[in-house]
């Protein structure tokens, strides 16, 4: 076996069959800060733009910042940023090697440096993959004033953790040495994903702005509003997290080592509102759509895609079944992810020329692919954080139109016994959720007083009138889990009361 590292060096002797940079990647400046730089950002964004880049484009490289860990940091340095993005179809895999990132930062290491990047006149976008519960909310959705990372950005804006730390204090640097701001591009699963961070980001400068008053300094809470653009975006890519045995394979197949290869399926979708002051690469040359209004695409994706994801892993982990090809498999959860479609497809515009039904029907394939097997654990992940958008919203708009969201709501109840499962028919720790140690503290309760009690930690339905519907739906879900498992639950749909 090799011990020699996919670099600068080796690239140029991969086997013809790998795709490689084809521009020059010294010749490339930086114009991109990318926060998050894990799996997801590096088979979505940074493929787009290498493409841009092998078009030409020499304005757009990447910067990529993790705000935790050091990890994707000590696999791709050595690498001088390149690694082997794996497309896997049913009909094979088919390698390309992606240069798009050309040095890495890992906050907590240097945040001072993280600084510098984003203070960069050169950087006009700031792109943002941090996971949804990285936006620190608190339970209604405003900012988590109390949060212990923002108070300690607030203290110390010159070292901050936090990606809204990070983006304050760079504005007011760039606003203070007159370099105009970068456009900020939110790219995770949250309904008006730009929108959101804009008024996260406002409160939270609007905080440092009561504490930087008495010194007299500007407003930078004025300056976002007026200044930034947070257009709004639609990502979509399936990405299993990458396992030993694909490092095995893809060495093998490459002749030189990559310690993070990244896996993921043939379809992938951006959408993006233009509105980019600081200029953008031409990404509608490669497929993104970019369109004014973003939201209808958002909400179909985030409930019929991401929905039925997390349907799929929380029934299928309640079944037995380890990834997502298999649980769509089994007939019952692919009958019930229909029926949840079903529930969810009216709640989307109608006057939007969405086409859900070859939407859902490209969903299916995407969900059978066997070569990509995408862990239900892995989806299962942060389900406080991810249902709210992706079911809890499309349950409330049924109840308003005076319909059952039967098969939503059991979404939330096999979210809820999965939770529970774990330690006993699931392992300890196979997922986890922010409010894994606050769901333990809940002890021993009615079934109907512990499902309100989630409701409450985790926000769904927060100051909903639709609020105690839902709860009775899922309880009445929960008790059919308990005596007759998954199946039961199953077999009870369309016999459960109207709401
Ligand atoms: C998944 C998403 O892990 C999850 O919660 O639903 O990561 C999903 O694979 C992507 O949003 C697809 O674009």
């Amino acid at each position: 076996m090799t011990t020699r590292r996919l670099c600068n060096d080796t690239v140029r002797s991969l086997p013809a069959s790998v795709a490689i940079p084809a521009y020059d990647r010294a010749a490339i400046a930086p114009g991109i800060v990318h926060l998050g730089v894990g799996a997801f950002h590096r088979a979505h964004q940074a493929a787009y733009v290498d493409d841009c880049l092998a078009a030409g484009e020499t304005g757009w490289g990447i910067i990529g910042v993790s705000l935790r860990s050091p990890d994707t940091r000590d696999a791709l340095t050595p690498q001088d940023g390149l690694y082997t993005l794996a497309v896997r179809g049913s009909d094979g895999e088919a390698l390309q090697i992606i240069g798009s990132i050309q040095s890495m930062l890992v906050a907590p290491e240097d945040p001072g440096a993280v600084l510098a990047a984003l203070t960069d006149p050169r950087t006009r976008i700031v792109t943002l993959t941090i996971t949804e519960k990285a936006y620190l909310r608190a339970a209604d959705g405003s900012l988590d004033e109390v949060h212990p990372d923002i108070v300690h950005d607030l203290a110390n804006p010159g070292s901050p953790k936090t990606a809204h730390g990070f983006l304050a204090e760079s504005l007011a640097r760039r606003r203070a040495a007159g370099t105009p701001p970068f456009t900020v591009l939110c790219c995770d699963n949250l309904p008006a994903n730009g929108a959101t961070l804009h008024r996260l980001l406002i409160a939270f400068a609007k905080l440092r702005d009561a504490r930087a008053a008495a010194s007299g300094d500007a407003l930078l809470a004025e300056n976002i509003v007026d200044a930034v653009a947070f257009p709004s975006s639609m990502v979509d890519r399936i990405v299993p997290a990458t396992i030993d045995a694909d490092r095995a394979r893809i060495a093998g197949e490459l002749g030189v080592q990559d310690a993070w290869p990244v896996m993921t399926e043939p379809f992938r979708q951006w959408v993006i509102e233009d509105r980019f002051p600081a200029g953008r690469p031409a990404w509608e040359k490669f497929g993104v759509t970019m369109v004014e209004d973003v939201g209808p695409f958002e909400d179909m994706k985030l409930r019929l895609l991401n929905g039925a994801h997390s349907g799929i892993a929380y029934l299928g982990l309640l079944s037995g079944h380890a990834t997502v090809d298999r649980a769509f498999a089994d007939p019952a959860i692919r009958e019930f992810v229909d029926r949840l479609w079903a529930e969810a497809i009216p709640t989307l515009p109608a006057d939007a020329g969405l086409d859900t039904s070859a939407y859902t029907a490209e969903l299916a394939e995407r969900f059978s692919n066997t070569a990509l097997a995408h862990r239900t654990a892995q989806i299962a992940n942060d389900g406080s954080q991810k249902l709210p958008q992706r079911i809890v919203a499309s349950a409330i708009e049924r109840i308003q139109a005076g319909l059952v969201p039967e098969h939503l709501t059991l979404v939330i109840a096999a979210w809820i016994a999965a939770c529970e499962a774990r330690g006993k028919d699931l392992p300890e720790a196979h997922f986890t959720d922010p409010l894994d140690a606050a769901l333990a503290a809940l002890g021993e309760q009615p079934t109907l007083e512990r499902v309100a009690a989630v409701f409450d930690l985790a926000g769904f339905a927060s100051g909903k009138p639709e609020k105690q519907a839902l709860i009775e739906l899922v309880a009445a879900h929960r008790v059919h889990i308990r005596q007759g498992g998954i199946a039961l639950a199953l077999a009870a749909l369309g016999k459960t009361g109207r709401a």
